[in-house]
């Protein structure tokens, strides 16, 4: 092991009290400048943009320091029960505004460096966002930290450290084009590296038996190895002085490894090697929702869980820590299977390691896990083949055969001569190849299963894990997902924070439910009135910024009409596409007259997965008919297109805000939840939605009149598939929807060339896996009840302050408070104890 400086411990033994930081004008000013000159290396008249903003994060940085030693010294003391939060993606967003708003020094350094003469919304516009996340599942572990923060919940986010996050999204001809995003070329001011604490991780090579003293063992003779050096982050809770630790590890190259080959005199080979081991966290997998069972993924996943075991059993936990009383002192929440490798890891730790009996360590393990499933797709769910983990992690194989076996055993006990279930509940699959089915070892091993909205879990229980709810009833739950209030509206919004602090005070900043309070003002003229000039202030800022970051020119007039989220055909981007294509076509052939049609400028923001061929033709079908609609003088300042490139946190922040309407079009039984459904709804945008995650919750809380409900249920899709589904049908008996692909089949969008997107086409027609055409004219019709309710501007501004009075329930505060209650047992700590 490397030198073990156990930061943890060597902090929580300093009581010494630490002066505390003056928090005003004068003092920041200090700090400020003193940062810029001894830390940044510049003084004031030379600085760039980029050393202020370092100088300024690291100032606010100071600050939380402070709160953050505390959080770390009570919680020793204490010794109390945390959640370990361990997810391969964390979403942060942009780091600067949430420690401004946390520490409470927001007006202080505004004035402070107003007095300098530095603008802060300029150096807020420096910070690159950390993109360690595909979309809603990286996106919910951020805000699930923030709330455990704010709700004073020891926690731990155990991450990755991934050298490039998300890609960069650009558009060249239309066509999405990948940069790598290489988010820490200026510095990263939010992140603390402790090389000292490094831990090494295995893998490879073989195991072996041997007699202990009388008793069989196994162990486990790696082949190779790498080291995990943690990176630890501030979670600081909203206005509490409470800040828990995110702790994403970086891998690096062992120094046993490559002196071993320095010695045997071959330079050029060590570095090799070290360049091997590092890629490990090279770059975050830009696959959402779709796992390419790739070998360097199960390296990453196996990488961060054994750091995050190592880390917390050795060096959060006491030197002298009984283990048998692990669950008194920790809950580890899996984040989908991706870091389900943890449950093997664990009782190799316990047997092979600490040499416990297999029954003693597989009774704690049932009680330190919990599983959350994001998905329903079949082909999401993860499945390593055995070949694969056994080359990898060979130990870990057999720990899972093991563990199946006994399993298995029970269930034959349960249910005698039922063979062909045995086979169903197989953590082994055997066709077409011999794998481990990651959501199944999760379950066996877990306390808890639970889905992310109320409908997902109950399809979840019903279809995808039925015979498991069945044979453990009592481990399945829903904890509905939330979003966080700080980011989503307080940053995000702060047009409508005021108004909502000026009418109801500020406690629904940490009590979102408090919204309700606003109910009886959507009967208030003045309050509407001043809910529509917000909104259109947002407009206004959505403008400022497309125009300088896209270069694109948005009417603040129209209706915006917006579908952000990843690019996958369950999401049906074509459908919203195929709304715009038809209106087009019907003004432009005279089916409809252009005075009756609302202004609308639809947005979309979506990145598709690098390998996915169709999402990236369905991107550059948006583009194409976007550039076609947007020239054509025909439909002039009716219709619009907006498809600003590499839609992320920090456009959602500005994006949101500004909305009308949110479109949540996938088809039913596919979406787990969504969150994005959320964050518009709390902003005052209605949705157009189908009855899909947690859209359901949404409709039901904000009621029937104030959301446009269209398309198939999930039963109703169930049945349709089962009758044998014919998108052709459809297409030969729906005038409307036959014009409007026959008009991108024709070439309209392609320069009159029929070929360029004709996959997307044939798709439809042929195949339509997720039933675009049959949902096609209940969403236009649905569409023109927005339109009907549009024109109402009172009764449609009385809806969205209804919205937002009635969406309380998704503050991701209420989700935690869910998880405690239902899976963790882990009370907030009293502030006053
Ligand atoms: O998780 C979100 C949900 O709100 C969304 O409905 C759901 O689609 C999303 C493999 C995933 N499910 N599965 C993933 C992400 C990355 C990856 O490599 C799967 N993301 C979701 C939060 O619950």
């Amino acid at each position: 092991r490397p030198p073990d400086v156990a930061s943890v411990r060597k902090v929580t033994q300093n009581t010494e009290p630490i002066a505390i930081r003056e928090r005003t004008v004068d003092g920041f000013t200090r700090e400020f400048l003193r940062e810029l000159n001894f830390g940044q290396g510049v003084d004031l008249s030379r600085a760039s943009v980029n050393d202020q903003y370092l100088a300024l994060a690291r100032t606010v940085r100071h600050y939380l320091m402070v709160r953050w030693l505390e959080t770390l010294r009570r919680q020793y003391e204490l010794q109390a029960k945390s959640v370990a939060y361990l997810s391969a993606e964390f979403l942060l967003g942009r780091q600067l505004d949430n420690a401004l708003l946390a520490s409470g020094l927001q007006d202080v350094v505004e004035e402070g460096l107003g007095n300098l003469g530095i603008d802060l919304a300029t150096l807020r516009d420096a910070e690159v966002e950390p993109g360690l996340g595909n979309g809603g599942l990286g996106r919910l572990a951020a805000c699930f930290v923030d709330s455990l923060a704010t709700m004073n919940v020891p926690c731990i986010g155990y991450g990755i450290r991934y050298e490039y996050g998300i890609f960069r999204q650009t558009f060249v001809d239309g066509w999405q084009v990948e940069k790598p995003d290489n988010w820490l070329a200026l510095g990263s001011p939010w992140e603390f590296p402790h090389p000292e604490a490094a831990v090494t991780v295995s893998f490879g090579g073989h195991t072996e038996t041997y007699d202990d003293e009388g008793t069989e063992r196994t162990r486990w003779v790696p082949g190779w190895s790498v080291l995990g050096v943690p990176y630890n982050y501030m979670v600081p809770g909203f206005e509490n002085g409470r800040v828990n630790t995110l702790r994403l590890w970086s891998a690096q190259a062992t120094r046993a490894f490559d002196l071993e080959i320095f010695n045997a005199g071959d330079y050029a080979e060590a570095v090799r090697a070290q360049t091997f081991a590092e890629n490990i966290s090279k770059v975050l997998y830009p696959e959402d929702s779709t796992p390419q069972g790739k070998e360097l993924r199960l390296q990453q996943q196996y990488f961060f869980v054994a750091c995050s075991l190592a880390n917390f059993l050795e060096e959060v936990l006491p030197e002298d820590f009984d283990l048998r009383r692990l669950p008194e002192r920790i809950i580890f929440q899996l984040n989908d299977t991706h870091p389900v490798i943890a449950i093997p890891e664990l009782m190799r730790i316990l047997v092979d390691e600490r040499k416990w009996n297999w029954d003693d360590a597989w009774a704690v393990i049932q009680k330190v896990f919990a599983y959350t499933c994001h998905t329903l797709l079949p082909e999401a769910l993860e499945v390593w083949s055995a070949d694969l983990l056994g080359r990898l992690l060979p130990r870990h194989l057999e720990i899972i055969y093991r563990i199946n076996e006994e399993f298995l055993d029970g269930v034959r006990e349960r249910y005698p001569d039922d063979e062909l279930r045995v086979r169903r509940m197989s953590i082994i699959a055997e066709h077409p190849e011999r794998s481990v089915r990651m959501a199944f070892l999760a379950t066996v091993a877990g306390t808890k299963v639970n889905g992310v909205a109320a409908l997902h879990s109950q399809l979840l229980a019903d279809k995808v894990l039925h015979d498991f709810s069945e044979y453990f009833p009592e481990k399945f739950t829903n904890v509905t997902n939330g979003i966080t209030p700080r980011r989503f509206v307080r940053l995000a919004n702060p047009g409508l924070s005021g108004l909502i602090t000026g009418a109801i005070g500020d406690g629904w900043v940490t009590d979102l439910e408090r919204l309700k309070e606003l109910e009886p003002l959507a009967d208030d003229a003045e309050f509407r009135r001043l809910f529509r000039e917000i909104k259109t202030n947002n407009k206004h800022r959505l403008v400022d910024v497309l125009r300088e970051r896209d270069g694109i020119e948005l009417d603040p007039d129209t209706m915006l009409d917006v579908m952000v989220k990843r690019l996958h055909e369950y999401k049906r981007q074509t459908l919203k596409l195929l709304h715009v294509v038809s209106l087009y076509e019907r003004i432009t052939s005279g089916v409809l007259d252009i005075d009756k049609v609302t202004p609308r400028t639809f947005a979309f923001g979506a990145k598709a997965a690098p390998g996915y061929r169709m999402a990236k033709q369905i991107i550059g079908l948006i583009n194409a008919v976007g550039r076609t609609i947007n020239e054509d003088p025909a439909v002039k300042g009716r219709l619009s297109i907006a498809f600003p490139a590499n839609y992320n946190v920090t456009l959602a922040e500005t994006l949101i805000p500004a909305a009308d309407l949110s479109e949540q079009i996938s088809l039913a039984g596919k979406e787990a939840s969504g969150t994005g459904n959320m964050k518009f709804a709390l902003n005052g945008a209605l949705t157009i939605g189908t009855d899909d995650g947690a859209n359901v919750e949404i409709r039901q809380l904000v009621g029937d009149d104030h959301f446009f409900l269209f398309g198939l249920t999930e039963p109703e899709v169930a049945d349709v598939v089962d009758a044998g589904y014919h998108p052709t049908s459809y297409y030969e008996s729906n005038k409307t929807l036959r014009h409007a692909l026959d008009l991108i089949a024709s070439g309209k969008f392609s320069g009159g060339d029929r070929h360029v997107f004709e996959p997307v086409v044939a798709n439809l027609l042929q195949e339509d896996r997720f039933l675009v055409l049959a949902d096609f004219q209940a969403y236009l019709d649905a569409q023109d009840r927005v339109d009907a309710a549009y024109a109402d501007t009172d009764a449609w501004t009385r809806s969205a302050v209804l919205n937002v009075a009635r969406s309380g329930f998704f503050s991701s505060d209420r989700s935690m408070r869910d998880y405690i209650d239902r899976i963790w047992h882990t009370p907030p700590i009293d502030p006053n104890a």
